[in-house]
């Protein structure tokens, strides 16, 4: 069995407990296109937003394939598609690298697979991919939380050497719900209180409230640190470290923010048992097997 470095979800009260994991990891720094500066940035702030990572025509190509996989997936009821909380309206498609070519070979992009082995160090694979369409006037919030906090208690990831790569299809502006991060705070891991329910995951990915940290917790975090909001135009991308802490508003403009978000995984962080003692999450939210 594994040691819990990072329990959560088994105390009466929540707690802020210590990184013991670096953020950038060793070996191969300076094999990419990630200048020292911004690795730098990353290490201290746990983001890096870049804003014209991809040429406009291939962003383009991602773009109209997205739209053609949202007009696909309404009224779908696969597993992979999940809904809004509150409408039949598409929130997320995930395993996009799984099943579309454009994003299969997205998930190879030999730019991008540089600058993510520069930060975590090693070989990588895709732990879960997913499109978070957030439309206009109806895309919803994603209230604060870690990834981590999820993929370790709920996924069995043991060790905080994963990212995760925010790529912007259509513009992310001030005003349509663009994500929101806390500098600083994947160096804190806030232990949550309450034992999420067996298939935890089919309520979560649509309003999650288990794992997501308490308003104390919340308020120290934002006052040792602030919040800021990365916005850029299609094509330029953010990456952040699995355990910083984000969330993002609703979109009440006519402005859809549609995102695709590509979660690398260190091959020496492979998935063990859940840390929740529950049975592993479908294939599809997180994969054991490289695709
Ligand atoms: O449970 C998960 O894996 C998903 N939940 C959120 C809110 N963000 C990460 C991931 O997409
Ligand atoms: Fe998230």
């Amino acid at each position: 069995m594994t040691i819990d470095l990072y329990p959560s979800r088994v105390k009466s009260r929540p707690e802020i407990l210590e990184r013991q994991d670096p953020v950038v990891y060793p070996g191969c720094e300076d094999k990419g296109p990630l200048t020292r500066e911004q690795l730098n940035f990353y290490e201290k702030n746990g983001y890096l937003f870049l804003e014209k990572f991809f040429e406009d025509e291939e962003i383009r190509h991602f773009r109209d394939e997205m739209k053609r996989i949202w007009r696909q997936c309404r009224g779908s009821d696969a597993p992979e598609v999940i809904k809004e909380p509150d409408s039949d309206e598409v929130r997320s498609v995930f395993a996009v690298h799984r099943d579309y070519e454009a994003f299969r070979k997205l998930a190879r992009h030999d730019k991008l697979v540089a600058a993510v082995r520069q930060i975590l160090g090693s070989d990588v694979y895709i732990h879960q991919s997913r499109i978070n369409f957030k439309p206009g006037f109806t895309g919803k919030e994603f209230y604060w939380h870690s990834d981590f906090e999820t993929w370790h208690v709920e996924d069995g990831m043991p060790r905080m050497r994963a990212l995760s790569c925010s790529i912007a299809l259509e513009p992310n502006y001030p005003y349509n719900g663009p994500l929101m991060v806390i500098p600083g705070s994947h160096k804190k891991f806030v232990s949550c209180v309450g034992e999420a329910p067996e298939d935890h995951y089919k309520y979560s990915l649509r309003k999650q409230v288990y794992g997501t940290p308490d308003d104390e917790s919340m308020r120290r975090l934002v006052e040792e640190s602030a919040i800021e909001m990365p916005t850029g135009g299609i094509g330029s991308m953010l990456l952040f470290d699995c355990n910083i802490m984000h969330g993002s508003n609703s979109n009440i403009t006519p402005y859809p923010r549609s995102n695709i978000f590509l979660v690398f995984n260190s091959v020496e962080n492979k998935l063990v048992e859940p840390f929740s003692g529950k049975k592993p999450r479908p294939e599809y939210l997180a994969h054991r097997e490289y695709v």
